[in-house]
């Protein structure tokens, strides 16, 4: 590629005359040409469908200059010109299509899908504005819309339109495509359905709007909020929409591929992310029988051709529909779902696997797992609490669907692109095979003792803190000692996180300055994350961590040794600067409530120590690296999951025994903090810790401080803690998501090279 005769042919101006936005949109358009030049000739006959409520793709030009192997060569020809393509990369918005690591995961699966060659494509929705845009005022959380769609964009509209029946009203559904390179492998689709109606502008004030107006409002956000009728059903809307469309994309692929559906499972695989898009399989059971196909015949085609994965094992993130809800938006379904509820009742006596309960609820995860020919969680933990806890009545009906696969990420986005100069170091010392055999990164241990590649690492990691210092101080006017240990916690807000104790160990550390003991490496602790506007609690945690991110490093006395910075509208882009500068990857949820985690894995690879519960795949990577390598606390899940079923758990005998507990919860609604935060939103959160700490901050206190200390001495013997930093990259290669996805496919889907 040639920038120079690009730009001219483009804009008629050498490259060096061009501003990054003609930079930027030309590169674009090139990048689509040359992505849609690698779409498979001639596909295998079964393709995957991986359908999902959330892709969170984040920015592409890089990543698809890397995967293209162009990324080097357009940074050398950009360079030459006096360009630098970080800032050319600033110009693409990030598409928000995610929560969080669901959403990320899905974007994972998509590269390793295409860079192992494999027929699967992403199926979705074209939100407008995606996950609301994080804005601080007053040490609080705002929500702004976040319009990312821009006149030319990743997005490529199409022809192909489907019409999608509600109840009271019919909308069409346009599908866009958006080309999933593979590295130095095919380019697949992403395909985004959006509705032909959508009317942007009934969008009020930050992110309210007409929750009414179907036709208009449809694909306008990512999960709207839930929190009223409206809300809710909206939320049936959009995911019926989005799966009406996929079944009827995936029955004309199928029939245009000789299909006579009958054999759909020869044809197609279906992926369901979540319980998001579960009626997927009622949709396709309807539609099959309209094409006279007979009900159990239909029913058990559709069985044979999907596959559920489940990311969750908190009760109240489960999906569960009032029967009333699903009557007043698609009635056509419900009597396909009381005719499934209808056969398990025949079959099995188990109350606790009906698909419609007593109270006319439907259970979403009920329909995905009895018409599903494979049920999957995302690490071992979390597979086997699935089957001895959460689902284990299911697990004794269908043992043999039960399996695990555990997460993993794609190392061209968390590593190649995030950060080249490690890259290019373990290159340098193992060649170039770890970028397509992830495992090959095992040849980093040898070095562990050698001090010339460990100081070189210390580095390189040195260089990313350097960085991120000036980016944290440009975009968000941050002032951080690029010298401090950089303790990073990032990740969606959620009390089972327990972003609170990380706040209530700050609390301490911050009283013991007060009182003359300080570190003797200087702190800065960093969380980025956000909270879903109608979690109130979580508001509370966010406000209490701007409060002390206020106090603290305005104290004279304090912020030479510590600080506290909590990253506005924390995202993929920013995560991309955040994880290569971290040297304590916090991984702290309470043991049990994690499915997985990925941010864990991120950070591992780029040589941060995880400091963490033997919680999700954590407890995987604890037995990659052992014990020397991490920093494990905290009880167990077995003890967590019986202190739950005895319910005999008083955080409050905590609070009055234990010293250090108290000073840091009492000193949420001290004076100091009041005279910057909100009163009742403290006082709330106070009150939550003493009277519930429902996720159990208190018991893993003690042991949470005593790990971090250790970690944080470890960190002065600056040689010790690089071969730590070496075994975790070294073990990292596990975590490839190329694995997993090798894993799904010999295991679930079965498609040919
Ligand atoms: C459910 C009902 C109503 C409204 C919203 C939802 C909802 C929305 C989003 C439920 C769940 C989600 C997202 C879940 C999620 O991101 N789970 C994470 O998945 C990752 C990938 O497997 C795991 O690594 C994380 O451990 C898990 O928390």
């Amino acid at each position: 590629m040639n920038l120079n005769e690009m730009m001219k042919r483009n804009y008629s101006k050498e490259l060096s005359s061009c501003s990054d936005e003609e930079i930027y949109y030309a590169l674009l358009k090139e990048v689509k040409e040359l992505a849609s030049k690698k779409t498979a000739k001639n596909p295998a006959k079964k393709k995957l469908y991986y359908i999902s409520a959330e892709f969170l793709i984040g920015k592409l030009l890089s990543n698809n200059l890397i995967n293209l192997g162009l990324y080097d060569d357009v940074k050398k020809q950009l360079g030459e010109a006096g360009k630098d393509i970080g800032r050319i990369e600033e110009i693409e918005n990030e598409p928000s299509l995610g929560n969080g690591g669901l959403g990320r995961l899905a974007a994972c699966f998509l590269d390793s899908i295409a860079t192992l060659g494999l027929n699967g494509d992403g199926v979705g929705l074209n939100y407008h504005f995606g996950l609301f845009r994080q804005v601080f005022e007053k040490n609080a959380q705002t929500a702004q819309p976040d319009r990312w769609i821009t006149e030319n964009s990743w997005l490529e509209k199409t022809d192909t339109v489907y019409d999608v029946a509600f109840r009271n009203t019919k909308v069409k559904a346009r599908m866009y495509d958006i080309s999933v390179t593979g590295y130095e492998g095919v380019t697949n689709k992403l395909h985004l359905f959006d509705v032909e109606s959508v009317d942007e502008s009934i969008v009020t004030e930050g992110i309210d709007f007409d929750k009414t107006a179907i036709e208009k409002n449809l694909t306008l956000f990512l999960y709207p909020d839930d929190s009223d009728e409206n809300g809710r059903l909206l939320r049936i809307y959009q995911q019926y929409f989005m799966v009406s469309a996929a079944a009827q994309l995936i029955i004309d692929e199928c029939v245009s591929k000789g299909s006579d559906l009958h054999d759909l499972d020869k044809y197609a695989v279906i992926q369901i992310n979540d319980t998001h898009p579960t009626m997927v399989i009622p949709e396709l059971i309807r539609l099959l029988n309209l094409r006279e196909i007979e009900l159990d015949e239909a029913i058990d085609i559709v069985s044979r051709t999907c596959a559920y994965t489940n990311h969750t094992i908190l009760a109240e993130a489960l999906e569960k529909w009032p029967l009333e809800y699903l009557k007043k938006a698609v009635p056509q379904l419900v009597p396909i779902i009381e005719i499934l509820d209808d056969k398990v009742r025949r079959k099995f006596d188990d109350k606790k696997t009906v698909i419609i309960d007593s109270n006319d609820t439907v259970h979403m995860a009920s329909i995905d797992i009895h018409y599903s020919f494979s049920i999957n969680g995302v690490a071992k933990l979390h597979t086997e609490i699935l089957k001895s806890e959460e689902l284990s009545h299911f697990y004794k009906l269908y043992p043999e669907k039960f399996n695990n696969k555990t997460n993993g990420i794609t190392f061209r986005r968390w590593l190649m692109h995030c950060n080249p100069e490690l890259s290019e170091f373990i290159t340098g010392l193992i060649g170039e095979a770890w970028k397509k055999d992830a495992s090959e990164l095992e040849g980093l241990v040898k070095f562990k003792k050698d001090k010339k590649v460990l100081q070189k690492l210390l580095d390189i990691k040195a260089q990313k803190k350097l960085q991120l210092k000036n980016y944290l101080y440009e975009t968000q006017g941050m002032e951080i000692d690029e010298n401090s240990i950089f303790d990073i916690q990032i990740k969606r807000l959620h009390e089972y996180k327990r972003q609170q104790m990380n706040a209530l160990y700050v609390i301490n550390k911050y009283l013991e300055i007060k009182n003359g003991v300080k570190p003797s490496t200087p702190i800065t602790v960093i969380f980025g994350a956000k909270a879903a506007p109608a979690y109130i609690i979580a508001q509370d945690i966010i406000h209490l961590i701007l409060c002390l991110q206020e106090i603290i490093n305005s104290d004279k006395e304090v912020s030479p040794y510590l600080k506290v910075y909590m990253v506005e509208n924390y995202n993929v882009t920013n995560a991309e600067k955040l994880i290569p500068a971290c040297d304590i990857s916090q991984q702290i949820s309470l043991a049990s409530k994690e499915a997985s985690g990925t941010g864990n894995m991120k950070f591992m690879l780029n040589g941060a120590v995880t400091l963490g519960t033997e919680d999700g795949a954590n407890v995987e990577i604890h037995q990659f690296v052992g014990d020397n390598n991490i920093y494990i606390f905290g009880d167990e899940s077995d003890v967590v999951v019986e202190r739950y079923k005895e319910a005999n758990y008083k955080a409050e005998e905590y609070y009055k025994k234990d010293k250090k507990i108290q000073k840091a919860v009492d000193f949420i609604t001290s004076g100091k903090i009041l005279a910057v935060g909100n009163k009742e939103s403290l006082e709330r959160l106070q009150h939550e810790l003493i009277s519930k700490d429902w996720f159990m901050t208190f018991p893993d206190f003690e042991s949470y401080t005593k790990a971090r200390e250790k970690a944080y001495k470890d960190y002065e013997n600056r040689l010790e803690w690089a071969e730590k930093m070496i075994v975790n990259i070294a073990y990292a290669g596990f975590f490839s998501s190329d694995r997993t996805i090798e894993q799904y496919n010999r295991d679930i889907w079965h498609l040919d090279k």
